[in-house]
């Protein structure tokens, strides 16, 4: 019997399947439950309304050991894309406010420093604007919206608490959909969760953070760094193996050459022993040199755990379902499906998929068009692009070198390369020593290209283009003949004519060379 049930209704349809209203199984209190009110539970429960679907979607948010709680809408919007991008924009107006003296502006006070509070309350403020346009949003749609954990007492039965207690509820559905996104972790450590705060507390954090120890040196590391170093503290990035495990090598130690230039310090091969308060306030970290197996300690204001996050799974009673788990993210196929074949696991939750906004969004709208619309599109992890936000940022798409390598064989693949010089940054003569890109391709005919990789200004704009062309199946041919927009920097691009292998100088003499 199919599960897709389709009825014609009357109007008109952005999408051809819609002329179709989804009828759910009578039996059911409704046809889709989404467990999560983020990124991708969101999209999910929004598109699969928009197909008559009948829907439910539980979120809530646990304190963290801070204390710290904020409203609908999930990582990105609280404590993620959003209040990340917003600090690292603060940080990039500091160094232009030095910048724009040797353009000719009199900035009287170039001492001039941030104010925290101020900058926490704007961010603040804005999240809470899009946490009400997303709860109206959700009544606009008819999404309907429980602020309360959501829990399996079996496949289509989910039981949650209501506000002011009482009994436990339950709703039955016919599919459920888990999109619960995760949480950073702590280090079983002296100290961790007493003392330490994370990426959930670091936007709303009332206090100044001062000097700051950053342990981890992912992602969300690096990017917390460097927001506080452009906000005028001093933060020291503890780096337990290498910087931005998992992304191309040599972008990565440009960019870890970068924040070092900037004032950022770094601990390497270095582990977190223990945290203590002392008399001062001030905290007292011990760690361990992994290396030389030398134990030190120093003092900072703040600890900020970086060192990942874990899926939040714990809460879900997933046993009660027979969901399958894999290192606490939840385990599906190509079609979001667990084992149980009307469960379905969205976003951050999915084991072995990126941890990135756009994806979860996408997966969960294009699961429900399959649930509830007729489609048969699947989700297409391939090629996702990303970008680090580091004051000179880093954003790629496809592979790195040494996945090339390891993939297509070093004789296989060309890497072609260049640093070049921004025209803006000339006049306040700021450093262009990391300001290099690289296009990786197969060596062989009009050389589809496999990775393009670019530190430099506004990454993640430049990349974002360059990343419908890989998934159309861009060549350095392609790339060559297309006419660069001048003066920008995502031209560079289009003039990369110096292979690694030539072993020439991949140094611009001149802005126009
Ligand atoms: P979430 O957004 O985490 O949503 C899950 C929701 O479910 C949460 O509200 C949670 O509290 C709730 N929940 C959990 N359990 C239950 C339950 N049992 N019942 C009900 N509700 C429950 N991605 C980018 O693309 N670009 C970026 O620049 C970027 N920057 C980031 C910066 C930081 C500091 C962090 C931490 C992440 C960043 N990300 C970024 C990643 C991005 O935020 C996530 O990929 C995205 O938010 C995942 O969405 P999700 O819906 O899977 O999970
Ligand atoms: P990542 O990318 O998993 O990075 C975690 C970092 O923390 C990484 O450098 C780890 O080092 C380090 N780590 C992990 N455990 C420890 C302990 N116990 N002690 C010290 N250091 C540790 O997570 P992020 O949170 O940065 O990013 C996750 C996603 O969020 C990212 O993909 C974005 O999409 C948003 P390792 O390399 O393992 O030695």
């Amino acid at each position: 019997m199919s599960l897709f049930k389709l009825l014609r209704i009357s109007g008109p349809s952005r999408f051809s399947a819609r002329s179709a209203a989804y009828v759910g199984k009578a039996k059911y209190d409704y046809d889709l439950v989404v467990l999560g009110g983020g990124s991708a539970g969101l999209a999910c429960a929004k598109e699969a309304v928009d197909s008559g679907a009948r829907v439910l979607c539980f979120d809530y948010v646990k304190p963290t050991p801070a204390g710290t709680r904020w409203g609908l809408g999930g990582t990105c919007v609280n404590v993620g894309c959003i209040p990340k991008k917003l600090m690292h924009q603060a940080s990039l107006l500091g160094e232009a406010v030095h910048e724009a003296v040797a353009y000719g502006w009199n900035v009287n006070d170039q001492n001039i420093k941030p104010d925290w509070k101020k900058l926490v309350k704007s961010v603040q403020n804005h999240i809470k604007s899009v946490n009400w346009v997303t709860r109206v949003d959700l009544r606009d749609k008819k999404v309907e919206y429980v602020n309360s954990m959501g829990a399996f007492v079996d496949p289509h039965t989910i039981e949650y608490s209501v506000k002011g207690g009482g009994p436990k509820q339950q709703v039955t559905s016919e599919y459920i959909v888990v999109a619960v996104g995760g949480r950073p972790r702590y280090p079983p450590i002296l100290g961790a969760t007493e003392f330490g705060i994370t990426s959930d507390d670091i936007f709303s954090y009332e206090e100044e953070p001062g000097r700051t120890l950053v342990v981890g040196a992912g992602y969300v590391g690096l990017e917390c760094a460097c927001f506080l170093k452009g906000l005028g503290y001093d933060p020291t990035v503890m780096v337990r193996s290498i910087v931005l495990r998992g992304f191309d090598r040599q972008m990565s130690d440009l960019l870890e050459a970068m924040m070092s230039e900037r004032g950022v310090h770094f601990l390497h091969t270095t582990i977190p022993s223990s945290v203590e308060r002392q008399g001062d306030g001030r905290l007292l970290v011990k760690y361990r040199n992994t290396t030389t197996e030398q134990e030190d300690s120093d003092i900072f204001d703040t600890v900020l755990w970086a060192i990942g996050r874990k899926g939040l799974i714990e809460d879900l009673n997933l046993p009660a379902a027979g969901v399958q788990t894999k290192n606490d993210k939840i385990v599906v196929d190509g079609t979001e499906a667990t084992n149980v074949p009307h469960i379905f696991a969205v976003g951050d939750i999915i084991h072995g998929r990126p941890e990135l906004t756009p994806v979860a969004i996408l997966s969960g709208r294009l699961l429900a068009r399959r649930l509830f619309a007729g489609s048969k599109q699947l989700m297409d992890y391939a090629d996702v692009a990303t970008t680090v936000f580091t004051p000179l940022e880093y954003s790629c798409v496809g592979m790195s070198e040494e996945m090339a390598i390891q993939t297509h064989g070093q004789d296989n693949i060309e890497v072609f390369h260049g640093y070049y010089k921004p025209t803006e940054f000339f006049i306040p003569q700021k450093s262009v020593r990391q300001c290099y890109l690289k296009a990786v391709a197969e060596i062989t005919g009009d050389q589809k290209i496999l990775g393009l990789h670019y530190i430099g200004p506004v990454a993640g704009e430049v990349i974002q283009g360059f990343a419908a062309a890989l998934k159309s199946g861009l060549t350095v041919k392609t790339l060559l003949n297309t006419v660069g927009i001048h003066p920008t920097t995502a031209e560079e691009f289009t003039r990369l004519s110096i292979t690694k292998r030539s072993g020439r100088d991949p140094t611009p003499s001149s802005c126009c060379s």
